[in-house]
């Protein structure tokens, strides 16, 4: 196989492809349902997996060796020019970052947030350079000791201000280099034993931080979307944002329905015991379907292996609730995914993309077939039809009483039920799948 210096912009080749460095199935400019691949899957590189992991375990050190060979400043200016010319390689229009994932973390907090505006000044030379988009910025608040406890929901005050200054700096980074979005994952905002834990007071203070960082940042000319990115567990053993009912239980109470939406994250989905269509269809019904997290997990494993996705059922029953949700307006496809420890090389880096990219394209040609096809859409209304006429629509239209219905269904001699032909249904979702 080719060297990483070796290969140059990956392009489309077709399912018959054997090049492993060409897209078989992403043709950015094919028009599908009326747009092109792009802009349907609006990929982003995730700059701490693909710029940063260097293939650490619970068990072992780094695999992989991103460093370099350069210190401070340096090393992250190379990075990321790294960064650069791999979304190009790639034909990757979009990119994520964590505040400490493209600046090298100072000794002190201020240090840090001096560190990152300098850095933000290159980003934005290079964004110009390439045309290239920020999705989202998001700061890292789980990493350091002092977020032991939690950031917003911390018990310390302290920690607490720390917290304000951190999401305030990654802000002024997302604004000034025009992102669409801010990402909020709790990644310490849970507990380890509710016997030490206020929980009240800990999402009383975590709605605070959130309402302070919108009420700064439309202040400061922000206009893209707010994201809650739900996980269940780890690193804490509860997350409060658990899942998307969850976070749009917490978004009600709190006020924050109209700038907050989700990020959902297909791994996070499934250590919740949902599946990743699940969280899609929770967060679509509740109007609040932002941005994807693009991995997949193993179901075998307890944790968040954030591997590539791969599982076609997966990408097009995702791409089918993404269709069904009008698209993405500000969010998009951010492949939160690294290399396996073992997939060590920079080859791999690119193998990885494209093999999450394709399994994209083809879910994304699939799930509209699937729309095209219409059979489990027309099963879907045929199911409620009884809700389209006599009393059906007047339950619909809220024009019944609990009485009415008592008076009218006790004189009801059989209720029937229609088949939910679950078997004929999965065989439809087969047979667009595999058919030529
Ligand atoms: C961790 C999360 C994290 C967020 C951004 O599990 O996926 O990487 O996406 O903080
Ligand atoms: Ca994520
Ligand atoms: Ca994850």
């Amino acid at each position: 196989m080719k060297h990483y210096n070796e290969i140059g912009k990956i392009a489309y080749e077709g399912p018959g492809s054997t090049d492993p460095f060409s897209f078989r199935y992403y043709d950015a400019g094919r028009v599908i349902a009326g747009k092109p691949m792009k802009e349907h899957l609006k990929f982003a590189m995730s700059y701490w997996h693909t710029i940063n992991a260097a293939g650490t375990d619970m068990f072992g050190g780094d695999t992989m060796d991103k460093t370099f060979g350069l210190d401070g400043m340096a090393r992250y200016e190379k990075k990321a020019d790294f960064a650069f010319e791999l979304m190009q390689k790639l034909g990757v229009e979009y990119y994520c970052f964590h505040d400490v994932d493209v600046a090298p973390e100072g000794k002190t907090l201020a240090e840090s947030v001096e560190n990152l505006r300098r850095m933000t000044d290159y980003l934005l030379k290079k964004q110009k350079e390439t045309g290239i988009k920020l999705l989202w910025g998001t700061a890292n608040m789980f990493g350091d000791k002092k977020f032991m406890a939690g950031a917003g929901t911390s018990c310390s005050a302290d920690v607490f201000a720390a917290s304000a200054a951190k999401v305030k700096a990654a802000l002024d980074a997302t604004i000034k280099l025009g992102g669409a979005g801010y990402v909020f994952w709790g990644g310490r905002e849970g507990y380890d034993t509710l016997l030490n834990t206020d929980m009240g007071l800990e999402l009383d203070n975590l709605a605070l931080l959130l309402t302070m960082a919108r009420d700064y940042a439309r202040a400061h000319g922000f206009k893209g979307d707010f994201y809650i990115e739900p996980k269940p567990k780890e690193p804490t053993k509860h997350q409060y944002d658990f899942d998307v009912a969850t976070c749009a239980n917490f978004l009600r109470k709190y006020g924050l329905m109209d700038d907050f939406r989700m990020n959902i994250e297909a791994n996070h989905a499934t250590l919740a015991g949902h599946t990743f269509q699940h969280e899609l269809r929770v967060a679509r019904v509740n109007g609040i379907f932002g941005s994807i997290d693009a991995n997949q997990g193993d179901l075998l494993l307890g944790w968040d292996t954030d591997q590539f996705p791969t599982n076609v059922y997966d990408t097009t029953l995702c791409m089918y609730e993404v269709l069904k949700a009008g698209g993405f307006t500000n969010g998009g496809l951010n492949f939160d995914a690294k290399t396996r420890r073992q997939s060590n090389t920079l080859e791999d880096i690119l193998l990885a993309y494209i093999a999450g990219m394709d399994a994209f394209a083809l879910g994304l040609i699939k799930a509209q077939a699937l729309i095209e096809d219409g059979r489990i859409d027309a099963f879907v209304k045929e199911r409620y039809a009884s809700y389209e006429t006599g009393l059906g629509k007047e339950i619909r239209a809220g024009k019944v009483t609990l009485e009415g219905l008592s008076d009218y269904a006790l004189t009801v001699k059989e209720f029937s039920v229609p088949s939910g032909r679950q078997e004929y249904l999965e065989e439809v979702l087969n047979t667009v799948l595999f058919r030529g």
